[in-house]
This record gives C-alpha cells, sequence and structure tokens, in this order.
C-alpha cells in the first residue's frame, strides 16, 4: 500500500491568517491526512511558516521587531492557532531553520553544477529614498496585463501573473510610496527554466491528467505562454544565503535566495526537522520520504495563484538536480472564499481571521463550515447568514440534536446503559443498507479529494439517522412495544458510534465527545466496514452510556446581528 506525504502551502509570516487561507491549503490538508490516518494508511501531513522574503521583511518593520526575532513569535502565534482549529501535522517546521538552508544551498550547487543556473546582470529597481534595491513586494505598481493598480513587484494577485519589478506602471517604493526610483545593474543567478521546459511539459503530459482542471489549466497556461527564465536570487539581509563556494562573489555581495526558491523545498527541510526532532529511541528516515519514493503517493494543497510554482516551477528545479526528487502526484487547488463577495484581505484585514474565528466559537464549526462550503469549483462567498444557517441546521439540528435526543430519552426509560430489545427487523435491514451506501460514497469522495461533496454524503449520513427515527418514533413506539423502542435506541446509538468515527476527519473534537458517551473499554476502531455499516450493531447491549452536553449550540439572531457589527459584514454596508 502506498505510503501519502501531504504538504498544504505553507503560510506567509508576516501575520495571522484568515479563513480563506485555511480553506484553501491547511484545512482540507488536515481532513484528507485524518481520513487516510483513521482507514489505516501510512501518512506524513507536512507544513511550515514560509519565513523568508519581502513580506517578512516588511511586515518585521511595521512590528518594529529584528526579522528573526518576529519570525519566531509568529511563527508560535502561528502554531497555536493551528493547534486550536486541531491541524494534526506529523510536522510544522519554519523556512528558517539550518535544514532548509543546508537544502536549499544543495539544489542550488546540483543546478549550477548541471548547467541550469546562470550568473547575469540585471537591471534591478533602486530607490533613491529608501537607499536599497525593491525586490518583489518592496514595489508596488499597475500590473501590465490587467491594469490592476495595486499589483506587486513578483505577482499581480488579480491575475495570478508572475512578474518582474521592471514591467509594472507607474512603480513605486511600497517602503516610503516614493517613486524618485532608479534602475541599477547588479548581478543575479538565474535558474534557465527555458532549458527545463520540455521535461517539465513531459511530466505533466505524465501526472497531470489526473489533476482537477483548475490546477493543469494554470500549469499548462505557464507552459503554453514560455517558460522564462528566472532571477532566483535577491538583495535582501533575511533569507538563505548564496553559497560561498559555489559563488564567492555573490556570496560576498549578501545576496539571498529569493523566498519562492526556497519555500518549496522548505517541504523536505521541514521533513527533516520532524526527522531532526525524532524522540529518543525513535527514528524518522525523512529521506524515504523524498528520495527515490516510488512507493509514495505525494499530495498538495494550495489556492490557485500559488499553482505556478507548484506544478512547474519546483518541478523544474528538482528536475534540474538530476536526483530522483519526489514530484508532487496530485495537485489539490482551490479558488478564493470572498467575504461577502469581496476579497479577503491580511493587509486590510477584511473579512475574519483565525483568531478572531476561534475567540467566537469553536473550531469544529469553522471546520465543518469551511470544508462543505470550499471553493472548489468557483470562488464561494463567505456570509454570515450562509456560516449561522449551516450550522443552525447541520450541526446542530441534525448531528447535535439526534444525539442528544437518543441518549437522554434512553437513559430516562432504560437507565444508564445500552438497551437490548428485540432484535433487528425490517427498518434496521434498510438502515444499514442506506447507511453503507452513504459511507461508500463518502468515502469515494475523500478518496478522490472531493470535499464539498464528500460534506454532502456526511450530511445524508446523519440525515438518514434522523429520519429512521422519525419513522420508527420510539416515544410513541415505547407506549405498545417497549422491546422495539429498546432496539430502535439501541441502533441510533449504534449510529453515534459510527458518526463519531466518520465525522472524525471534518470534526475531531465533537466526534471524540461522542464517542467518550460510550463507555467502551477498548474503543480501538478507527473506521467502519461496510458489514459493520450494514449491521449497526457495534455497540452491544449493556455497555454504558452518559449523556455529553450539548454538542452544539445555536447561532441566535442577536449573535448574527452582533457578528456582522464587529466583522462588517452587513450586505448593505459591504463594499
Ligand atoms: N507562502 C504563498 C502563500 O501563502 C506562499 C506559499 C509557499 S508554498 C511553498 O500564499
Ligand atoms: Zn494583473
Amino acid at each position: 500500500m502506498a505510503r501519502h506525504l501531504i504538504t498544504s502551502a505553507l503560510p506567509y509570516i508576516n501575520g495571522i491568517k484568515h479563513l480563506g487561507n485555511m480553506v484553501g491549503s491547511m484545512l482540507p490538508a488536515d481532513v484528507y491526512a485524518r481520513y487516510l490516518r483513521q482507514t489505516g494508511h501510512d501518512v506524513l501531513y507536512i507544513c511550515a511558516t514560509d519565513e523568508h522574503g519581502t513580506p517578512a521583511e516588511l511586515a518585521a518593520k511595521e512590528a518594529g521587531l529584528p526579522v528573526d526575532t518576529f519570525c519566531s513569535e509568529q511563527h508560535l502565534a502561528q502554531k497555536a492557532i493551528y493547534d486550536g482549529f486541531a491541524l494534526r501535522f506529523d510536522y510544522f517546521g519554519r523556512s528558517s531553520s539550518a535544514e532548509n538552508r543546508d537544502l536549499t544551498q544543495h539544489f542550488a550547487r546540483r543546478l549550477q553544477a548541471n548547467g541550469f543556473i546562470e550568473e547575469r546582470a540585471i537591471r534591478q529597481v533602486y530607490s533613491l529614498a529608501d537607499e536599497r534595491f525593491l525586490p518583489d513586494r518592496y514595489i508596488v505598481g499597475t500590473c501590465p496585463h490587467c491594469g490592476y493598480d495595486k499589483a506587486r513587484g513578483d505577482q499581480c494577485e488579480n491575475c495570478t501573473r508572475v512578474l518582474d519589478p521592471t514591467d509594472l506602471i507607474d512603480p513605486r517604493s511600497a517602503i516610503s510610496g516614493s517613486s524618485a526610483l532608479e534602475v541599477r545593474e547588479t548581478k543575479h543567478l538565474f535558474l534557465l527554466q527555458s532549458k527545463l521546459a520540455g521535461e517539465v511539459e513531459a511530466w505533466i503530459d505524465e501526472v497531470g491528467g489526473e489533476w482537477p482542471t483548475l490546477a493543469s489549466s494554470i500549469a499548462r497556461k505557464w507552459l503554453t505562454e514560455g517558460l522564462q527564465d528566472r532571477a532566483i536570487t535577491r538583495d535582501l539581509e533575511w533569507g538563505v544565503p548564496v553559497p560561498a563556494d559555489t559563488w564567492p562573489e555573490l556570496a560576498a555581495d549578501g545576496k539571498v535566495f529569493y523566498v519562492w526558491f526556497d519555500a518549496p523545498i522548505e517541504y523536505i527541510g521541514s521533513t527533516k526537522e520532524w526527522a531532526d526532532a525524532a524522540p529518543d529511541g525513535e527514528t524518522r528516515d525523512w529521506k524515504s520520504w523524498w528520495y527515490e519514493a516510488d512507493d509514495v503517493r505525494y499530495t498538495e494543497f494550495m489556492a490557485k495563484d500559488n499553482v505556478p510554482f507548484h506544478t512547474v516551477m519546483f518541478p523544474a528545479t528538482q528536475l534540474g538536480t538530476r536526483e530522483p526528487w519526489k514530484k508532487v502526484d496530485y495537485v489539490k487547488a482551490f479558488n478564493w472564499l470572498t467575504y461577502y463577495g469581496g476579497k479577503f484581505s491580511t493587509s486590510q484585514r477584511r473579512g475574519i481571521f483565525t483568531d478572531a474565528a476561534l475567540d467566537l466559537l469553536p473550531a469544529d464549526y469553522w471546520r465543518y463550515f469551511l470544508i462543505a462550503n470550499a471553493p472548489e469549483s468557483d470562488d464561494t462567498s463567505f456570509t454570515w447568514e450562509v456560516f449561522s444557517s449551516s450550522v443552525n441546521k447541520d450541526l446542530a439540528d441534525t448531528l447535535g440534536n439526534f444525539v442528544n435526543r437518543v441518549l437522554s430519552f434512553s437513559r430516562k426509560r432504560f437507565g444508564d446503559d445500552v438497551p437490548a430489545g428485540s432484535a433487528a427487523g425490517e427498518a434496521e435491514a434498510k438502515l444499514g443498507e442506506q447507511i453503507a451506501g452513504l459511507l461508500a460514497e463518502y468515502e469515494g469522495h475523500l478518496d478522490t479529494l472531493q470535499f464539498r461533496k464528500a460534506a454532502a454524503a456526511l450530511r445524508a449520513l446523519w440525515s438518514a439517522g434522523n429520519s429512521y427515527l422519525e419513522e420508527k418514533a420510539p416515544w410513541m413506539e415505547i407506549k405498545t412495544d417497549p422491546d422495539g423502542a429498546a432496539l430502535t435506541l439501541r441502533t441510533a446509538m449504534n449510529l453515534i458510534h459510527l458518526y463519531a468515527v466518520v465525522s472524525e476527519p471534518f470534526i475531531p473534537s465533537s466526534s471524540a465527545a461522542m464517542r467518550s458517551a460510550f463507555a467502551l473499554p477498548d474503543d480501538n476502531r478507527t473506521w467502519v466496514s461496510q458489514d459493520e455499516a450494514k449491521s449497526l450493531s457495534f455497540l452491544a447491549p449493556g455497555i454504558p452510556f452518559t449523556v455529553p452536553p450539548v454538542l452544539f449550540a445555536k447561532i441566535t439572531d442577536e449573535d448574527l446581528e452582533a457578528y456582522r457589527e464587529r466583522f462588517g459584514g452587513n450586505p448593505d454596508t459591504a463594499e
């Protein structure tokens, strides 16, 4: 059986992320990783903070901190939030690690040895006011392709095209706003992507057919437009230094690698950090996941603007080493989550940030809602109205209420143990068939990484329990056929246990609460087989249970009003 390597795009260190970042990378990756672990696969889920480059330097400057201090603090702050969202990384590293530095320098040396790096004198924008070169995000201006007026020097957020600072129209410094700029000559390393284009294309022909259209179309578009050679070094203080053994002059000049050169390498770097952090007595083999790793299936998660780097630039880097590095097998790309149709924005603090979200409501509410509404085939708009109705309907009414109703009623009438009652009859057989079918559907969607559809199947599983309960109506049944009512409740309790197990990838802490309602001595079931789903008899009569506190509180109209107020989400006033 294949081992599964999973990575999600590395969140930039420059500030707390918003819900849009999370739904397009870490959250679905976590759901998928949890599902695979639960179904018995060997999984390694790796992420890290992306700490280099102009965003980090600019944010540190704004915070008035040395950039390394800023990064250490922000790494911990982001990590704490991801823990709060129950993201279970196998390792959450830092691209500023020694491991990544060594690997990045290794990659560069190999590329050089194979003739894929060239030193070129280039013309770079220099700011007279700031007395420095202005790479990437240090410069803003109008995109020459789409006319967006806040395009950054490295990429236009609006049309996702990759840019060079000198492409911008009406450029100005992002530090001082000054447009007193001049172009000066300086030496940089270039990755000769044009030489690797054919190989990258052949590789995409081989593996890209299986990718979602969003990912493959962006990759193809890049290739048809022609792969340009790209500068992979920068004049910055903070970054992986160019190694002096290979480029003494550039090293002496203080050049560092471009953040998009070292960031994807950090997927490997973070795996090495994971290995280096192994507790005594445990060995972790980072290399077997990445080098000659033919038995590994590698899945990447990211938002659409990151696709070109992952499907073209990083594979080109890997191919150019002429070493057998593991390349991505499946690219799961996402569109944008918008806030009332507008862009979530870190810089403008528009929308809901992950720290504020956790302050407001437990992680499971967000996890469920975000995955159920993941922007898979299109951009999706977050509104408080849709959010609260989905929480109230799906989580509180359909799932939470079912659990509470069944357990409270059974305790009242039959005491603290799972009741016995009659043997399963026709209704139970029909229910079992239905549950098994829905479970298969759910698994199918998770296997193919279709998160919205998976959420719909999960919801259907929850609803099936409600329909069964309505149909059997044990609160009536008990008057004429107490054994029948006991059977109904025992069957419903089996559903609760099944829900606990299979809902775990979406709502891990509520699942744990459901599961711990039953005092099963060694409940080590990790998933539910088709046969178990059909027979719904996992919980034997006599097992003690407790009634957990209400699983999901409803969002009231007053709450809704308060959220709109606080986050500015009133559709009438939203721009
Ligand atoms: N940090 C961009 C982003 O957060 C970047 C991803 C790096 S993945 C190697 O959108
Ligand atoms: Zn543009």
